[in-house]
């Protein structure tokens, strides 16, 4: 039996459908069956609407729910000693040429048990979830062997289970080489890598390919093996490419038709064409370039040019980017990366859904989830302006409140 529609009244919407904020005045939202059935001016709402059940948002607005489309927020331990020595002077390729950095939360992350990884993730799950966030992607990746990569996707599934919240996964064994394969990357993306691949994609838990193409960490060369048997398996691939050099890691993920390429500050014009041809999504990751006091700004004029869809992300990891504030990351976006507030919430929203290769959400359209956010603000802008204040006054999870 259908259950029985809703209809949002009493609120302005940003329905993020097309360029800009889509913003309908004096606007309602027919929900039904966990989807949106109609959005658009109060006046004009469809017959279907009559026998809804009306909800008054007293004059707020409404938007879809966020996405955080990447985050490693699965992780043993912490670095808040990192953070000492980098305010001392050390460099974060030092500290990863020195074994610690990523292999500090390695050691952690094999140390834990699914239990404390899962105790540890909820406080950070929930801090999104408060702020409007209906969508999370996590990575594996503190792992790098097959038991620890394999737990951390069994915890992100967890994660989905307890918490009101769509979790997808991606498998990152390609983020360092671990201390059993130093100096043997290439054996390691060979002979651990791609078979623990093919075992989490055989459980079930992976969504999407993930790697870390850097000169501290794998070639091109490596991350197209693991790519092409990604693709052999029929699951999509996404990459940090361009953070700390340029390899011609967005390019190489495009040429492999990538969800998306993230990071980027050291993107060329050749990768930004060779995105734009793959419809390939530019995740910007303010957080890692604020803690790492970067000073290269990623090509956003050159993106927005190109037409390249940008997305905005926490990238919420214990290392480089202890982010776990989705509208800062928004806030950083427009203050540090010059985007616009309309840019940041379209990173939020639809152009993270698609860094996700999520069709169903991340617009307020007919037929897609009615994934929401509703918030006591009179502009959009506002989500993107304040910093450090969390407006949110309801989260909307298919059509309940
Ligand atoms: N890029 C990042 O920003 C994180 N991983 C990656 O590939 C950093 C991970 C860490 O330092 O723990
Ligand atoms: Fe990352």
């Amino acid at each position: 039996m259908p259950s029985k529609a809703t209809l949002l009244v009493n609120c302005r919407a940003a329905t993020m459908a097309g360029n800009g904020y889509g913003l309908i005045e004096d606007a309602a939202v027919l929900m039904q069956d966990g989807r949106i059935h109609w959005a658009g001016p109060r006046a004009g709402a469809p017959a279907a609407a009559r026998g809804a059940e009306p909800h008054d948002l007293g004059g707020r607005l409404v938007t879809p729910a966020l996405i955080d489309c990447h985050t490693h927020l699965v992780h043993g331990g912490n670095r808040a000693r990192e953070f000492e020595a980098r305010l001392r002077g050390a460099s974060y390729e030092d500290i990863a040429r020195a074994g610690g950095g990523i292999l500090a939360t390695v050691a952690a992350t094999r140390a834990a048990t699914e239990a404390d990884l899962l105790a540890a993730a909820l406080p950070r799950v929930d801090a999104l979830i408060a702020e409007g966030v209906a969508t999370i992607e996590i990575k594996s990746g503190y792992g790098l062997n097959a038991e620890t990569e394999l737990k951390m996707l069994r915890v992100a599934r967890q994660i989905a289970a307890a918490r009101p919240v769509t979790v997808r996964t991606s498998f990152l064994a390609a983020h360092a080489v671990p201390p059993e394969y130093a100096g043997r990357a290439d054996a390691y993306i060979d002979a651990l890598c791609i078979p623990t691949l093919r075992a989490a994609h055989a459980e079930g838990l992976v969504d999407a390919v993930d790697g870390f193409c850097e000169g501290i960490a794998f070639s091109p060369a490596q991350i197209d093996r693991l790519f092409t048997a990604a693709r052999g398996l029929g699951l999509p691939v996404k990459l940090h490419a361009e953070q700390l050099c340029d390899l011609g890691g967005a390019a190489l993920a495009a040429r492999h038709g990538a969800l998306s390429a993230d990071h980027l500050e050291w993107l060329d014009a050749a990768g930004v064409a060779a995105m734009a041809a793959a419809g390939t999504v530019a995740v910007l990751l303010p957080g890692a370039f604020y803690s790492l006091r970067e000073t290269r700004l990623p090509p956003v004029a050159a993106l927005r040019a190109a037409g390249v869809p940008m997305a905005l992300a926490t990238d919420l990891n214990p290392g480089t980017s202890p982010l776990n504030s989705l509208l800062l990351a928004m806030n950083m976006g427009c203050t540090l990366f010059r985007l616009t507030p309309d840019e940041a919430l379209a990173g939020t929203t639809r152009h993270a859904a698609a860094a996700l290769g999520l069709t169903d959400r991340g617009q307020i359209a007919p037929g897609l989830r009615a994934d929401l956010a509703v918030w006591s603000v009179n502009h959009p802008a506002e989500l993107a302006y304040r910093i450090g204040f969390n407006p949110l006054y309801a989260r909307i999870i298919e059509g309940e409140t």
